[in-house]
This record gives structure tokens, C-alpha cells and sequence, in this order.
């Protein structure tokens, strides 16, 4: 039985890519930081939580990775953990480029010490091309980053191609745009809008205030990105691919998909606010997988309207199930915001409409 070690764990892809390699039949063991109110509501919806071995352990602590690596002795491990929201990124840019810069040399050092013969998958990202002038970006797309996040994102993407090259480790890097599901946080801008979208198609709010409606991603499903990065590590030799669906959309394209879908006019409910606006903008991402569609032969396959309306209908089942009374794993009590409705609603002081 093969083993793998996942880091990030509790995030959007440790989730989906728990229960891939589940189904494939290794046993996962999954790394987590001890906070002070654990957080495994995604790992329970897709209900691999009791199917997993969780291990304590911080990418700012290399004893901890150390150990971590110890326990789980894997043939493969995938390195998910990251500080992955661009916009905090400004504000904590230190703790940012240790977490998701430094961190990982301190995880190669680890990995080299105790088993040199081990797998590794590092998560790089599509944000590393930054404020580019290309219509598409491909492996030989020249980086560019625009941000904090996306400097320690190049910084973890040349460190793993320098082990892999001077150490000879199995090392891959997976450039992987922006990809979303029903697990998505709710700062990033997809789940932002559909949970606001279920919560105002239920009367529980009056308005959705963005920034920029301009900038273009290329957004992809987080579950079947997932697959790609498993075969990544199943290769003859280690390189890095662009996992992306090759189709790009606005902010603007996406609010209006999202509020069709419930049957309303979006420029009734949406606002824009300067605060939500990066110091640098990074305006274009479309990504070319030739190569691994070619090499791994993966292939994403559902649409941009498909996964809008994936998540939009799980934000409104979600609002609906909490109304009728029913607990169920959900981030929403994390959230400031959220978590405020969701107490006022509990007291009655609120009716929906
Ligand atoms: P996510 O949902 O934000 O998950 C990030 C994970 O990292 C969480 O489990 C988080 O733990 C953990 N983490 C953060 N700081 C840590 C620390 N100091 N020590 C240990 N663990 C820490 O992100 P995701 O969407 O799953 O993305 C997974 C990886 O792919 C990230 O590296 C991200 O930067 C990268 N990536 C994502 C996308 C995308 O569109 N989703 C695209 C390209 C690359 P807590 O739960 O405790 O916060
Ligand atoms: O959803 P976002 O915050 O994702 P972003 O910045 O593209 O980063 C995500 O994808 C990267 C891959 O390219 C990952 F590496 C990274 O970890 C993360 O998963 O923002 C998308 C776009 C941006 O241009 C942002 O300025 O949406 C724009 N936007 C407009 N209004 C907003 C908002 N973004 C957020 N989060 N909130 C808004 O209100």
C-alpha cells in the first residue's frame, strides 16, 4: 500500500486530493496546525475525516516537519500548505514569504536528510506570472510576480527545481491556476459571490461589494485539478506542468453566471469598494496545458457554467439547511460576518424574506 503525506491538509485541495488518493487506495496522512479551534469541517463533508492520520505540524517549524516525515515514512508527499490568499499577502507579507517561500527549503532539507527517494509536489501557482502581457502562459512563460504571495510562490517553485537538479529528488512543480469548489474559502472571490448569491436569493442580504470586476482568471474545478497532480508524481522523470482549463473569465462574468442562476439582476445587488482593491493588480491569467494534456494525459472537464452553478447551488442547500434547523459540516460560523448573521438569525431577530 502506497503512502502519501499531504501538508494543508484541512484546505480546499488537501480535501479533494484526501479523498482521491483514498480512493486509490493508499493510506493519507495529513499535516495540520494546531489552532486553537480546529478547523476539519471540509475533510468532514467529503467524509474522509475518520479515514485519515492527522499529524501537528507548522511549515515554520522544521522539527516538526521533520517528525512529520518520520511518522508517516510516504512514498509520496504533496506540499499544499501555503498562506494562499494573495490579498492578506500584502498586509502580512514577512509571515507570508516564510510560510509559503522559505518554509518549503526547510521541508526539502527535511526530505533530503531523512529519505532522499521520496516523491515531493510542490503547489506553484499561476499568480507567479503575475501582471504579464501574454494572452496565454505556458511552462515558458516568463514569471513576473505582482505580489507577496507570488514572489514566495517563485521563490518555493526555483528552490524544489534546485533540489531536484543538484540532489536528483523526484521533485515536481504543478503551475496551477485558480481553481474553485464548494470547499473554496470565502474570502476568495468565487465562494465570496456565491454565498452572497444564496444569501440575498434568500433574503438574508441586501448587497455584494467587490473590487476589481475586471480581472480575468482562468478558474478550473479543484477536484479534477487534483488528478493531475497525483499523475504528476506517477511520471517516468520529475518536470512541472500548467494544470488550467484554458478558458479565462471576469469578476463581472462571473457575478452575472452567479445571479442568472437564481434568477436575478445582478446590477440591482452589486457595489464596488477602493478597500478591496490590490496595490497591484495582476489583470490576465490564461493558462496553455498542452503539455500535460499531452504528457499525463488529463483533460478538465467541467465548464466554467457548470462549476458557477456547482458551487451557487451548494451555497443555497447550505443557507436552506441551516434555516430548517440541521447542523452540518460549514465555514460560514468561521467568518466575521457570517458568523454575526448566523446569530442573529438563531435569536429570530432576523426574517427571511
Ligand atoms: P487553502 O484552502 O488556503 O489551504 C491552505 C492550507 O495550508 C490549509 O490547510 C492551511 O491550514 C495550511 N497552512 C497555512 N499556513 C500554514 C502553516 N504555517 N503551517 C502549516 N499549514 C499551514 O489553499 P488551497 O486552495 O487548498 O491551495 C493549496 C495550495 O495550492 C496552496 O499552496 C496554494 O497557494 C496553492 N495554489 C492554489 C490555487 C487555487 O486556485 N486554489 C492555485 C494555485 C496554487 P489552516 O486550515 O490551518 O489555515
Ligand atoms: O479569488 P482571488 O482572491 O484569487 P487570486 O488572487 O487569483 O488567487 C488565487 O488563485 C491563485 C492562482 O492564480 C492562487 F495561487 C492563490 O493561492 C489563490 O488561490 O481573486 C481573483 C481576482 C483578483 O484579480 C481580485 O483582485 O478577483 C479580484 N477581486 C475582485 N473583487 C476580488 C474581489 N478578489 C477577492 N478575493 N475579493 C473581492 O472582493
Amino acid at each position: 500500500m502506497k503512502k502519501a503525506l499531504i501538508t494543508g491538509v484541512t484546505g480546499q485541495d488537501g480535501a479533494y486530493l484526501t479523498e482521491l488518493l483514498l480512493k486509490k487506495g493508499y493510506k493519507v496522512f495529513g499535516t495540520f496546525r494546531r489552532v486553537s479551534t480546529p478547523n476539519f469541517w471540509r475533510l468532514q463533508t467529503l467524509d474522509v475525516f475518520n479515514k485519515i492520520n492527522l499529524i501537528p505540524a507548522d511549515l515554520l517549524d522544521m522539527g516538526s516537519l521533520l517528525e512529520a516525515i518520520k511518522v508517516s515514512d510516504p512514498d509520496e508527499i504533496y506540499n499544499l500548505a501555503a498562506s494562499s490568499y494573495v490579498g492578506t499577502s500584502f498586509e502580512e507579507a514577512v509571515g507570508n514569504s516564510e510560510i509559503t517561500g522559505l518554509a518549503v527549503t526547510k521541508f526539502l532539507e527535511a526530505l533530503r536528510n531523512q529519505n532522499p527517494n521520496i516523491r515531493f509536489y510542490q503547489a506553484s501557482s499561476s499568480e507567479m506570472y503575475g501582471d504579464n502581457k501574454f494572452k496565454v502562459q505556458n511552462e515558458t512563460t516568463p514569471f513576473l510576480p505582482s505580489s507577496p504571495y507570488a514572489a514566495a510562490k517563485l521563490y518555493a517553485h526555483s528552490i524544489t527545481n534546485i533540489y531536484k537538479k543538484s540532489y536528483d529528488i523526484f521533485a515536481c512543480c504543478g503551475i496551477l491556476f485558480n481553481h474553485e469548489s464548494p470547499l473554496r474559502g470565502m474570502e476568495f472571490v468565487s465562494r465570496k459571490i456565491t454565498n452572497a448569491v444564496a444569501e440575498i436569493s434568500l433574503g438574508l442580504k441586501k448587497e455584494l461589494v467587490l473590487g476589481n470586476l475586471k480581472a480575468e482568471r482562468d478558474w478550473g474545478f479543484a477536484g479534477e485539478f487534483m488528478s493531475a497532480i497525483h499523475l504528476m508524481l506517477q511520471q517516468d522523470k520529475p518536470t512541472d506542468y500548467v494544470i488550467s482549463t484554458g478558458v479565462s473569465h471576469s469578476v463581472s462574468d462571473f457575478v452575472k453566471e452567479a445571479f442568472d442562476i437564481v434568477g436575478l439582476n445582478w446590477k440591482k445587488y452589486v457595489k464596488t469598494d477602493p478597500k478591496f482593491f490590490r496595490p497591484l493588480e495582476v489583470r490576465h491569467l490564461r493558462g496553455d496545458s498542452k503539455k500535460a494534456i499531452k504528457e499525463l494525459k488529463w483533460k478538465p472537464k467541467v465548464s466554467f457554467e457548470k462549476l458557477v452553478k456547482m458551487m451557487v447551488d451548494e451555497d443555497v442547500r447550505r443557507w436552506k439547511t441551516f434555516l430548517d434547523g440541521k447542523a452540518f459540516p460549514w465555514d460560514a460560523p468561521l467568518y466575521p460576518n457570517e458568523s454575526r448573521l448566523i446569530t442573529r438569525l438563531s435569536k429570530g431577530k432576523i426574517r427571511k424574506n
